[in-house]
């Protein structure tokens, strides 16, 4: 590598939706010549984490990594109860002991590329190294538009109304607020305040995302006063190092499944990595799953950490349910290969909670989605599924957990969302446009130059 090429500091977030963006990146950076390090904190939340980060450390003996050693934190004096959100103010507080660690990183970094969640703290420690700040918004436009906008709802400049009107987009419905916004001094309400407020300090704001997928929010944050450049820099194509190495082995492997079945057959259902979905209503959508009476490959999750996940599968699902559910499909409680399953011919729709790696993946497979959101910024990353054309949004399902969905109604949309085919061709036009995206000459690759082209200066 040159002695003088561009050098980029990476520091993610902790939890899979915001490493897996961050590791994309890295992937790209170095595949344009960047040297890159990569800060993570010693220990990681969930299991997840540290077995993919083992992966991406020995895909990379080139990139550079650097423990982060946090200060003691005391959970108690945040207002939250998740371990990802704890784990981030925790990053928060320590974020002045980067100053020395940055400062001899050799060769010096051009940019410091880092969390979402890590605004505040991270101004005073880029400015004190004169280096320039970035964040890579883990979420789509749509989300960062309604962020960005979101201290003047706080301060009480807009009126109380069903929707917010936020120049240059469509309108946000009330119902779409992410609901932990709405509880008074929670974690999540805080740091969203806090650092939505001091956005225009940024040197840049990377999005995950197209312009085809998300045009008019792209548009209207160009336009918008007191915002830092924004750079659409997706999609971010799924990498090598992600593949999980036993999985085709394995008896159980869902490839070796999905390999059975016919083309265009199997509902993948999968809601994350941080959703912890209630069990009665994991019976209801296991007894849709039957009612619809398409094939399925269903990923289940009863914990927000995976090392958590002690019951045995047939326990949690039910028994009788789980021998009916054999018959015509797939069920595991497991770290699955998304991006291959998603890759594969037979996979003709996904179940989805709407986290946005998620419908990024499902847009670049081109696989037509069916929304159900469960928390935070979903219901705003749905509007935008909807809205492209790659999948439904069954609105009156509200958010996961708020109410009870019936096996009925879960079987019905299923089979609506594999049985529309002009919901197949809409999200196979999306497909098209996000490989268009990443060709060569394409808005992926003109942002990303640009981009490159700053942290030369
Ligand atoms: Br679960 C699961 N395998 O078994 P999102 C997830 N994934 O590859 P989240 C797997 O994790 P946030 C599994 O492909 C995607 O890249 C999936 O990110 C992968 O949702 C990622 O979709 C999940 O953004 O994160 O986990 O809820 O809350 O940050 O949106």
């Amino acid at each position: 590598m040159c002695e003088h090429a561009v050098h980029v500091a990476l520091l993610p977030n902790a939890g899979m939706g915001h490493l897996i963006p961050f590791l994309r990146l890295a992937d790209l950076l170095v595949r344009h010549s960047c040297r890159v390090t990569l800060i993570t904190t010693k220990s990681t939340v969930s299991l997840a984490e540290s077995e993919l980060l083992s992966r991406f450390e020995s895909s990379f003996p080139q990139i550079n990594r650097v423990d982060f050693d946090l200060l003691p934190f005391d959970p108690t004096t945040a207002n939250s109860n998740d371990p990802f959100w704890l784990r981030w103010e925790s990053v928060r507080r320590s974020a002045h002991l980067l100053i020395p660690v940055l400062s001899s990183i050799s060769p010096p970094l051009s940019a410091f590329v880092y969390g979402m969640t890590l605004i505040s703290p991270m101004i005073p420690v880029t400015e004190a190294l004169c280096l320039q700040s970035y964040i890579l918004f883990t979420s789509s436009a749509r989300m960062f538009s309604f962020y960005s906008y979101f201290p003047s709802v706080a301060d009480g400049a807009t009126s109380a109304s069903d929707v917010l009107e936020i120049p240059g987009i469509s309108p946000v419905p009330t119902t779409s607020i992410p609901p932990l916004l709405l509880v008074p001094n929670s974690l999540f309400a805080k740091i969203f305040t806090e650092d939505g407020r001091k956005l225009r300090k940024l040197n840049g704001v990377l999005v995950n995302t197209f312009e085809e997928l998300e045009a008019e929010s792209i548009e209207a944050l160009k336009l918008r006063d007191g915002l830092p450049p924004v750079f659409a820099l997706g999609p971010f194509m799924p990498c090598e190092f992600e593949k999980l190495k036993s999985n085709d082995g394995d008896a159980d492997s869902p490839l070796k499944w999905l390999n059975g079945q016919p083309q265009d057959s199997v509902v993948y259902v999968c809601f994350g990595s941080r959703t912890a979905m209630k069990r009665e209503q994991i019976r209801e959508m296991g007894d849709g799953l039957l009612k619809s009476g398409c094939r399925f490959l269903w990923v289940v999750k009863v914990k927000i950490v995976d090392s958590e996940e002690e019951e045995e599968l047939e326990k949690v699902v039910g028994e009788e349910l789980m021998n009916g559910l054999k018959e015509k499909g797939l069920v595991v409680k497991t770290w699955v290969d998304q991006k291959a399953i998603l890759d594969h011919p037979s996979i003709g729709g996904f179940v989805s909670h709407c986290g946005w790696n998620s419908v990024s993946e499902a847009a670049w497979y081109g696989v037509r989605v069916l929304a159900w959101p469960q928390h935070g910024d979903q219901k705003i990353n749905a509007e935008v599924v909807e809205r492209s054309g790659l999948g439904m949004w069954q609105k009156d399902w509200g958010w996961g957990g708020e109410q009870m969905v019936k096996g009925e109604e879960i079987g019905k949309a299923n089979k609506k969302i594999m049985s529309t085919e002009s919901l197949k061709n809409s999200a196979l036009c999306v497909k098209e446009a996000a490989r268009k995206a990443v060709s060569v000459g394409g808005s992926c690759e003109i942002n990303f130059e640009r981009l490159i082209e700053e942290w030369k200066d």
